[in-house]
């Protein structure tokens, strides 16, 4: 039994039940869509902005997860499953292996609108599930799940877990224009959202995949540091190398800190354009 009274079945799955969702939860739903929605234009990446379009989130509430895996089925074969909250990691990595995302069924209170520890159904629904309706990105986060499983196995679950902070929850994307969003917990989330791509305070680096699983995170705060992909199958090319030399490696290098920028780091711009840093 989880902490809603939910019973849960042995790969961590319940019910969404929606009807039981209130009138005050649908309307949450409304409020923070509609603040992303009026924001994200020209800050999130292409590929969300037609995922979000393409699923049709909005629908006056929370989505039904049935309705939406109607149609994500249709795009990528990916589906969404409800969760209590945080599953192990074991169990995490074998839906995504098997293109199921688990999704928190609750959703945060009025009063919790901009900042909340656990992920919600709007973190999850609203901030990772329209990427998964791009058939790059699709792609990737299954051959993530399949990386986590193996990289239990080797014990290098931490460097796994700073690459989906990096990219799938933190992520940002070169784009013509600028950069672009397609990080779940930036997209979700409405201070970050302008702090990712306006703040002058955090650094933001070129994408490079053993600088990345060497960079701690911190979860309780906006990032010190972001890595700019230069295109979804670029991060898709990345993860389908052989990582069992990229882990030989990893035991041998230390920690970077997190605010640091190294001499051989692409610092980029908000802009198209970058340059070498001079430090
Ligand atoms: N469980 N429901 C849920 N959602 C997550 O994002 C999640 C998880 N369990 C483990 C986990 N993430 C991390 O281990 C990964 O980010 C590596
Ligand atoms: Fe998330």
């Amino acid at each position: 039994m989880s902490a809603d009274g939910a019973v849960r079945r042995a790969d961590w799955t319940i019910d969404q039940d929606w009807a039981a969702y209130t009138p005050e939860d649908h309307a949450t739903w409304v409020t923070l869509y509609e603040r992303q929605a009026a924001l994200l234009p020209g800050r999130a990446c292409d590929p969300f902005l037609k995922g979000l379009e393409a699923l049709d989130l909005h629908r006056s509430g929370i989505p039904d997860f049935a309705r939406i895996n109607a149609e994500l089925a249709r795009l990528t074969g990916w589906r969404v499953v409800a969760v209590p909250g945080l599953v192990p990691d074991a169990v995490f990595f074998e839906h995504l292996a098997n293109r199921r995302f688990p999704a928190g069924r609750f959703i945060r209170r009025p009063d919790q609108l901009d900042y909340l520890q656990e992920p919600d159904v709007f973190h999850d629904l609203f901030g990772h599930v329209p990427m998964l309706t791009d058939p790059v990105f699709a792609d990737y986060m299954q051959a993530y799940g399949e990386g986590g499983l193996r990289a239990l196995g080797l014990g290098r679950l931490t460097n796994l877990a700073r690459l989906y902070w990096y990219t799938v929850e933190f992520g940002l994307m070169q784009g013509a224009e600028g950069l672009r969003i397609y990080g779940a917990g930036i997209v979700s989330s409405h201070a970050e959202s302008v702090f990712a791509l306006d703040s002058p305070s955090p650094n933001r680096l070129a994408f490079d995949l053993q600088r990345v699983m060497r960079t701690p995170y911190r979860i309780d705060d906006f990032q010190q540091v972001y890595f700019v992909i230069p295109s979804l199958e670029a991060l898709r090319q990345a993860t389908l190398q052989d990582f069992g030399g990229l882990y030989a490696s990893l035991a041998k290098a230390s920690d970077i800190p997190i605010a640091a920028i190294l001499p051989e780091d692409r610092v980029l711009t908000r802009g198209a354009q970058t340059h070498v840093s001079t430090q």
